[in-house]
């Protein structure tokens, strides 16, 4: 510790102890001097001139004029902590002169554990020197490289960037959090499908050698969803591409694709040691499927959502590993398919030791979606549903990472329509924590108004409302890898297709759904999209579900969904594609400069009925992992009716607000975006969707 910091420490502690205003970092820490000091010394005054991180925490939420003034003063603002401050990048001397400010509640420095994510168990005597792996961003990529030198060449698996992988101890990632220029380090965790795996079991029906003719034509997921709708209007997904990063795709060579596949226009590697992007699991091939396969093996009945888009393949599958292998930095990911025109890009994986907290993955799909507005990233919301307090009610906070990410259009699984094939057994004979009723005896795919008792649920830790929406995901037949020794999910149909559930098999067929809601706001309505406008319609036109499956019977009885939309079992509901593209009386607002802090943008709309639905939607800048809140810019939604009655909802919390009005007076209702509070603008401003019918 430098002797300037901690007098600096010490008079700021005073105003510390006097301040109303928190800092919300998950992790507390009582006393930061105290953590300080327990440093070297150091009374030279050059350290004045040592650039450092700080976290500056404003009185009232900082101008844009403040804020560049700081900036022309040399101190570099990085990333918005609530309340109303930032870590900031300055040099002691200047931010000295900054502390005694008017402006300033306090400034203190950016404490390592604060560094720290809260999947690190405790650390004991018992395992402080115990190797586990962890995931660690720097601010800057110098640091990361100077980083990089400390670290023994057989303990580091990545670096690229802002991020490494490395094997270390419980010690060890105290002195790397200890480290300059480090933002957030985390325990590293191998991804998992978001399949459910019970079914094995299930015996297949028709020996495996199931004919086209036997199908209902439920089967595929896109019936409940009303693609046919959709398809009617010519809307295919054409012109489209849709990147799937997953297991891989059937034989792993465009030229050897069946002809299901001829859509493919690409694949890529990124198994650990892999040579192709084959696929060995059967997951990935399935989940294309879902997204775009074009029919051509069962005469159209069974074909993907938007059986005309092209498609790429993303093979993260490591054949030596036998698990998926994620790149650690996701723009590794996103970034080629961005590069190669696809602007949908749909995940059925995710972190199942990372449940209902914005982590370093969430961090990285906000971060991208935020630098690439139109891009728009899907994610499964997990199979973790259980029932362990026995209420009969599946219960909530069961959402994985990346899914909790605020930008990414995150989906669970509702029940398809399928009493023939695949799992058909109750689910109290399947898992211990489904043996309560009415889940006991229910089954997975008798009630499309029913959610999977699988699907993941919300809220996140935070309290914003995941998943957003849902759509089938229980015995799904789609198309089966031709990979020797494939696996064969939830049971081979014949050679071609097998059953499968999970929010794996709900998310492609969203997937599918946004190209065709792309592809009608292109050539239908001239409007090329932001991806929270395709969210925001995906979520506005969803069919609500309330109650489930188990009608109103009372929440002590085990209703399945306690209120109406938007809720963290449903969501906003189940995207339906024939209202998704059906919006010829929709008010639509794509505003790509946005609305500046204390600023306002109004709109009018004329319902005839005396009842609106409006919904606004923003991409928000990515927050830091470990805090409490991880909203960053808050917008707000107004409606005035026609008698002057103003509806709003004034939400902290979440990156959308849907307000819906219903037995008003007919006539022009007022709509107001407000810019409460934008810590981390475009040059100031929040851009947002808008989304209004009646
Ligand atoms: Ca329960
Ligand atoms: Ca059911
Ligand atoms: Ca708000």
């Amino acid at each position: 510790m430098k002797k300037s910091l901690i007098i600096l420490m010490m008079s700021l502690m005073l105003d510390v102890a006097l301040a109303g205003k928190v800092l919300r970092f998950s992790r507390k820490i009582e006393d930061p001097a105290r953590v300080f000091s327990l440093q070297e010394e150091d009374s030279n005054l050059a350290q004045k001139r040592v650039r450092r991180y700080f976290v500056v925490q404003f009185k009232n939420m900082a101008t844009e004029e403040l804020k560049k003034e700081l900036n022309a003063s040399g101190i570099e603002i990085l990333q918005y902590i609530p309340d109303d401050a930032f870590i900031v990048f300055g040099e002691l001397g200047t931010i000295e002169e900054l502390s005694a400010g008017p402006e300033i509640e306090k400034v203190v420095p950016f404490v390592p554990s604060w560094k720290i994510g809260s999947g690190f168990g405790p650390m004991s005597v018992f395992n402080r020197s115990e190797s586990i792996p962890i995931v660690l961003k720097t601010f800057h990529t110098d640091e990361l490289d100077r980083l990089v030198e400390s670290i023994p060449t057989h303990s580091l698996e990545y670096a690229s960037g802002h991020y490494l992988v490395a094997n270390v101890s419980h010690e060890q990632v105290l002195q790397l959090a200890n480290a300059e220029g480090v933002h957030w380090i985390q325990p590293y965790h191998t991804m998992s499908l978001a399949v459910e795996s019970f079914t094995p079991m299930d015996q297949p029906v028709n020996e495996n050698k199931g004919l086209c003719e036997e199908l209902s034509g439920m089967e595929s997921g896109t019936q409940i969803m009303n693609f046919e709708s959709a398809w009617a209007k010519d809307l295919t997904g054409r012109g489209q591409t849709v990147t799937v990063a997953d297991t891989g795709l059937d034989l792993g060579k465009v030229s050897d694709l069946p002809l299901d596949f001829r859509n493919v226009t690409k694949g890529f590697i990124f198994g650990f040691m892999n040579s192709d992007w084959g696929d060995r699991n059967g997951h990935g091939t399935h989940v294309s499927g879902s997204v775009a396969a074009n029919g051509s093996f069962c005469d159209g009945k069974l074909k993907g959502g938007a059986f005309e888009a092209n498609l790429m393949m993303e093979g993260m599958f490591s054949e030596m590993r036998q698990s998926l292998t994620v790149p650690a930095k996701f723009s590794d990911l996103f970034e080629p398919a961005f590069s190669e025109g696809s602007r949908i890009h749909t995940n059925s994986w995710g972190d199942n030791f990372s449940v209902g907290i914005y982590d370093g993955g969430s961090f990285q799909v906000d971060q991208f979606m935020w630098e690439h507005p139109d891009f728009l990233i899907l994610f499964a919301a997990g199979n973790l549903g259980l029932d362990v307090d026995g209420d009969g009610r599946i219960d909530p906070g069961s959402v994985t990472s990346p899914g909790t990410a605020k930008n990414a259009l995150t989906v669970g699984a509702s029940e398809n329509l399928v009493l023939r094939g695949g799992s058909q057994r109750k689910l109290g004979q399947i898992k211990d924590k489904w043996r309560v009723e009415p889940i006991a005896s229910d089954t997975i795919s008798n009630n499309p108004d029913g959610i999977a008792a699988f699907s993941s649920r919300g809220p996140t830790n935070d309290g914003r409302t995941k998943p957003d929406v849902v759509a089938p995901g229980t015995n799904i037949l789609s198309n089966a890898s031709h990979m020797p020794d494939a696996g064969t999910l939830w049971g081979r149909f014949n050679e071609d297709f097998n059953y499968s559930g999970g929010t794996s098999m709900s998310t492609p067929l969203v997937a599918g759904g946004a190209a065709i809601l792309r592809q009608y706001l292109i050539e239908f309505l001239k409007i090329e999209p932001s991806a929270a406008l395709i969210k925001a319609i995906l979520m506005i036109t969803a069919t609500e579900m309330y109650p489930g499956q188990f009608g109103e019977v009372g929440a002590a009885k085990g209703q399945e969904i306690l209120t109406a939309r938007p809720n963290g079992v449903e969501g906003y509901g189940r995207a339906n594609m024939a209202s998704a593209t059906d919006l010829t009386d929709f008010k639509l607002i794509d505003e790509r400069l946005g609305v500046q802090q204390g600023g306002e943008l109004s709109y009018d709309f004329e319902s005839k009925s005396g009842s609106l639905k409006a919904l606004l939607l923003y991409t928000d800048a990515p927050a830091d992992p470990n805090v409490e809140l991880s909203l960053v810019n808050d917008l707000d939604l107004q409606v005035r009716d026609p008698s002057g009655q103003v509806h709003k909802l004034e939400d902290r919390i979440n990156n959308g607000e849907l307000i819906e009005i219903n037995d008003r007076p007919a006539g022009i209702y007022h709509i107001v975006v407000k810019g409460i509070k934008i810590p981390q603008g475009k040059e100031g401003f929040q851009p947002f969707a808008l989304v209004v019918s009646e």
